[in-house]
């Protein structure tokens, strides 16, 4: 009991104060103002948008807090298991909506700030995203958040607070330029705990001594100190008190201020440098997707972030005074691919080094502890990290590690005498020149169960990259978890009209917290007025986009032409430049035919959106080739509404919320079994958009759960994938016609210097077309011209829009994360009482 903890004295005040906050729109508009004018020390009389927004948050924050202490004590007294979420990433994007939508007072907010002068659409526009990381990854964490919260479970996660998040892009001449993101100007959603730090150990070396009973004893000594400060950001469950935890790591120097004895005898430049070194941790998130480059920065934030973290979990462990063997009874961490592996050493080097724990009894502990998810199969983003390397930084753990492979090797040889090879192969050493770490096999090693993303992906990881540890510790420990999406952003806040329509027909919000309920609206199908309000919802959708088309980029778009986008990281595996090739062999199609017989085509608006790793030159060609077709294309008077070609500058997570709803057409293509599982495929379908793709990843369970007659796959299989490059590099090999004839316009200088984009063509001609382009797009061309016809029969596809929509409950993160709490992580929601 919570209240009867509070010392007598202070229970009254206490008492009072659980009350406050606001109740009403009066309520509200009260609060607002006064923190215009106190908090914010601004006056109403020059109160714009931006500070309606401050007020606002801080408005609602002030209730989010109250229910997150009221959270973490419940949690703390029910001392219960708690699961632990750590991701290098998370892609949150804004939160004022959310916190509105899901404390359930959005339309107070509403009326209140319509009463200020204010239009709630703009005030939420004035929020800056928290886009602290790249893509499917990073958002799936955030989902994660939204669901664990929702649903009452004692779950944390933990992070970087990194001071810029994924760049911002701008498109400058065709070409994309990275800007600096600073988001932490105004940041109401974060708070910063000064008390909660800890000092974080790197470089150094390693003593050993034997202690009186005969027991070695390591000791890690020097090197250098960097603090980390703890930032908490509050995460409020839908429809629910329940207020999770994201604590962010903060770097810090450890001495805390600059160097004062430098400053005075005149050395100004060195005297704040230990400090700049110290923030450098967490001062960027790295850009990549899908690609590891092994920099020694990376691993130091690695390792900060690891270490500040078990630190903080062994502490909470810590003061419920229980045994060592009952810390995985009450802890569950989940590693979020390989970033945060390193975890398995630390908490092994805790329990061994600091609490005197045997090496066998610690074992135990930390791999009961730990689950591993993984998100690819693309070898070039599995991460390795250089012997040498972690030597100077983590010379313990590097011990640590070879211990843990000699104990893992030697098991491997019981159950395969002499097999060398598998050894070499299964080893968490690879012996090369340098010697590497392999992360993920240590991540298997140190983990009780391994899942991917999606059922294709689960059994691909089975089959290829990690086949030999499925014969090691036999099929069981490897599962799938197919990936979902919070419905809560992904359907009402970003369609609210389709969300109210679908509650009509369902009766209840219920869908939101159970989306199965979805299935309701099928009876519906037929129904005239609910057919033509779903369409009238997706055309309103359509045109709010074709706006800010025209606003960012000048180009006039016709909302009802078939809006076709493809949103997501630029990547050669994804394919966007398939996508790109088959729109120009659009174009050239309607420049052969006649005024008349172009009448017949449906018209098109190809909208593409995502960012490049800005080191990724094969992927800023693909923008620049994007760009390049669009200012010809948009141009040609000849092709008029027929076909727009637009790329959307600075795909964020509030973009998608705006694009993806306006969406007919999504394109998902990439080559089969590259794609893990794919999230955006399942925010598209569940706004009513259909999708074309090819059998990968995600696709796969969709199609199965809305039937294929509402999907448009086409292309070559996983299985065959490999046969098809054997074939290209030993076998005969031809690019396909039709592509040949787009390779001759963009080498003719139709849309510019050819040479800017002879990569892209040399990679399919010359280059063994790794990604089957080639061999794909004569099947992706026929399919869209089945999705030009399909959509030419209005009534048709609305039908099955709705009934993929109605079909979509699989896909909320709601059943991910239930999976994941009975599978993996052993742990049951914490009752909620007066809900
Ligand atoms: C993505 N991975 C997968 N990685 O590509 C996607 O299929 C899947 O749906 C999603 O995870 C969620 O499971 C991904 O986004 C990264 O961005 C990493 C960032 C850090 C470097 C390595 C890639």
């Amino acid at each position: 009991n919570v209240e009867a903890s509070i010392p007598e004295p202070q229970r009254k005040a206490w008492l009072a104060h659980q009350t406050s906050g606001f109740k009403d729109k009066d309520g509200f508009e009260t609060e607002v103002v006064r923190h215009v004018e106190t908090t914010l020390a601004r006056s109403m009389y020059n109160c714009d948008e931006q500070a309606a927004y401050s007020a606002c948050s801080l408005a609602f924050r002030d209730r989010l807090i109250l229910e997150w202490n009221r959270t973490q004590q419940r949690q703390t007294f029910a001392d219960s298991k708690r699961v632990y979420y750590l991701s290098l990433e998370f892609l949150m994007g804004r939160a004022l909506d959310n916190a509105m939508l899901n404390i359930g007072q959005k339309d107070v907010a509403k009326a209140g700030l319509a009463e200020l002068g204010f239009r709630i659409e703009d005030v939420i526009e004035q929020e800056h995203d928290a886009a602290l990381g790249n893509g499917g990854l990073g958002r799936l964490a955030a989902c994660f958040l939204d669901s664990l919260a929702s649903l009452n479970y004692s779950a944390w996660g933990y992070g970087l607070r990194y001071r810029y998040g994924i760049f911002k892009q701008e498109i400058i001449d065709g070409y994309q330029v990275e800007v600096p993101d600073y988001w932490l100007d105004f940041n109401p959603w974060e708070f910063p705990r000064h008390d909660v730090t800890v000092d974080i150990q790197f470089y150094g070396h390693v003593t050993k001594r034997t202690d009186d009973n005969g027991k070695t004893i390591a000791t890690w000594e020097g090197g250098e100190i960097v603090k980390a400060v703890a930032y908490d950001v509050p995460i409020p469950g839908y429809a629910t008190p329940s207020t999770n935890n994201l604590r962010l790591w903060s770097s810090k120097a450890a001495s805390g201020e600059f160097d004062f004895q430098k400053f005075n005898s005149g050395d100004y430049e060195n005297s704040v440098a230990d400090q700049q070194r110290a923030e450098t941790i967490s001062a960027v998130l790295y850009p990549n997707d899908n690609l590891d480059r092994g920099k020694e920065l990376r691993l130091k934030q690695q390792y900060f972030w690891v270490a500040a973290s078990l630190y903080d979990i062994v502490r909470r462990f810590k003061k419920s005074r229980r045994p060592w063997k009952e810390f995985p009874d009450q802890v569950a961490i989940q590693l979020n691919d390989t970033h945060p592996t390193l975890a398995v050493v630390e908490l092994q080097r805790i329990l061994v080094d600091l609490e005197g724990l045997d090496w066998e009894e610690a074992w135990n502990i930390v791999t009961n502890t730990f689950g591993y998810t993984n998100h690819t199969v693309l070898p070039e983003a599995l991460e390795k990290w250089s012997v040498p390397l972690f030597q100077h930084l983590l010379p313990r753990h590097l011990q640590l590690i070879y211990d843990i492979n000699l104990f893992f090797l030697q098991s491997v040889e019981r159950k395969f005498p002499k097999d060398r090879e598998m050894l070499a192969r299964v080893s968490i050493i690879e012996e090369s020149q340098p010697k590497m770490v392999r992360m993920a096999h240590l991540a298997i090693v140190g983990s009780h169960k391994v899942n991917g993303v999606a059922e294709l992906h689960s059994d691909l990881i089975k089959t290829t990259i990690f086949k030999d540890f499925v014969e090691v510790f036999g099929p069981d420990k490897f599962t799938n978890v197919t990936n979902g999406i919070t419905p809560r952003r992904w359907l009402h806040q970003a369609n609210p009209r389709l969300s109210e329509l679908i509650s009509s027909k369902t009766g209840s919000q219920n869908f939101l917290k159970d989306l199965t309920e979805l299935a309701k609206i099928e009876h519906y199908k037929d129904d005239k007025a609910f057919r033509k309000e779903w369409a009238e919802i997706k055309y309103a959708n359509k045109v709010r986009l074709a706006k800010h088309i025209k606003k960012t980029t000048g180009v006039d778009v016709n909302p009802s032409a078939l809006f076709d986008v493809q949103v997501k990281r630029i990547h050669e595996y994804k394919r966007q430049q398939m996508n790109i090739f088959g729109v120009i062999h659009r174009y050239l199609t309607l420049k052969s035919l006649s005024p008349e017989e172009r009448k017949k085509f449906q018209p098109r608006v190809s909208i593409f959106g995502g960012k490049a790793a800005p080191g990724y030159w094969m992927a800023k060609q693909i923008i620049h080739l994007i760009n390049a077709v669009g200012a010809v294309v948009n141009n040609d008077k000849d092709i008029g509404d027929l076909l727009k070609v637009i790329f959307l500058e600075d795909y964020n997570v509030s973009k998608a919320e705006m694009i993806i709803p306006a969406s007919d057409l999504s394109e998902h293509i990439s080559t089969a079994g590259t794609e893990a599982s794919g999230t955006s495929n399942m925010k598209f379908v569940l706004n009513g958009g259909l999708i074309i793709g090819t059998c990968d990843g995600a696709n796969i369970e969709i199609t199965r759960e809305i039937g294929e007659q509402n999907i448009f796959l086409f292309g070559n299989l996983a299985e065959d994938v490999e046969d098809i490059r054997h074939n290209h590099t030993y076998g005969s090999y031809t690019v396909d016609p039709d592509l040949v004839k787009v390779f001759e316009a963009i080498e003719k200088g139709t849309f510019g210097e050819p040479n800017d984009f002879m990569g892209m063509i040399s990679a399919v001609r010359d280059h063994g077309d790794f990604y089957l382009v080639s061999d794909d797009f004569h099947s992706y061309i026929e399919t869209q011209e089945l999705v030009d016809k399909a959509y030419r029969d209005q009534e048709g596809w609305i039908t099955k829009s709705i009934e993929s929509v109605a079909r979509m409950g699989f896909f909320s993160s709601d059943r991910c994360i239930n999976e994941y709490a009975e599978g993996i992580w052993n742990i049951e929601p914490l009752a909620v009482k007066d809900q």
